[in-house]
């Protein structure tokens, strides 16, 4: 029998060129990969650069999946939907137009050099843990609508 999926929380940004239209193209090239559906997805946020970095200021938006691909082929994925977005990886921390990274993946942890789950961020990027938040009332919402 097939594995059941998993529920992964993505996280999306961009702070270069029409960042909402790469925050949409993500979403729609996500929901086209193998075995994987949207569930449920955060408003779309104003963001000031992390660190007080001088650098444009970003779209963030969390978005819950469920995936059968494992960590490092949704990495993989997630890259090659950056790379179509035009991100040039040249430095870490610059601005890009678009980013994507795996905050949490079902209760899983891993930490290879690689790929870190949950997402080292996660512990202090309070806009993170705030889409979270509002992707699970969503979904505690939802199952309320189902049980009447
Ligand atoms: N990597 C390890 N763990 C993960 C994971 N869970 N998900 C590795 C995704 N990638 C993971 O990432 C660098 C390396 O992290 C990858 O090779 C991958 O193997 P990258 O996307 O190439 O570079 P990056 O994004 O510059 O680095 P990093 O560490 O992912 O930085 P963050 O955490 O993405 O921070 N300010 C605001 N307001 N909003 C933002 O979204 N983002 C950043 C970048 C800075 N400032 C920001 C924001
Ligand atoms: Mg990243």
């Amino acid at each position: 029998m097939a594995m059941p999926r998993e529920r992964v929380y993505l996280a999306l940004g961009s702070n270069l060129g029409d960042r909402a239209g790469y925050l949409a193209f993500a979403r729609t090239e996500i929901s086209r990969l193998p075995g994987t559906h949207i569930v449920a997805v955060s408003s779309v946020e104003e963001t000031a650069p992390l660190g007080g970095m001088d650098q444009p200021g970003y779209l963030n938006q969390m978005i819950l999946v469920a995936t059968d691909l494992e960590p490092h082929p949704l990495l993989m994925a997630c890259r090659s939907i950056e790379r179509a977005a035009g991100r040039d990886r040249s430095a870490r921390w610059s601005s890009r137009t678009l980013d994507i990274d795996i905050v949490r993946y079902g209760n899983r942890t891993l930490d290879e050099a690689d790929l870190r789950i949950p997402h080292p961020g996660l512990a202090n990027r309070e806009f993170w843990k705030r889409e979270i938040a509002e992707v699970e009332k969503l979904l505690t919402e939802r199952e309320g609508q189902i049980q009447v």
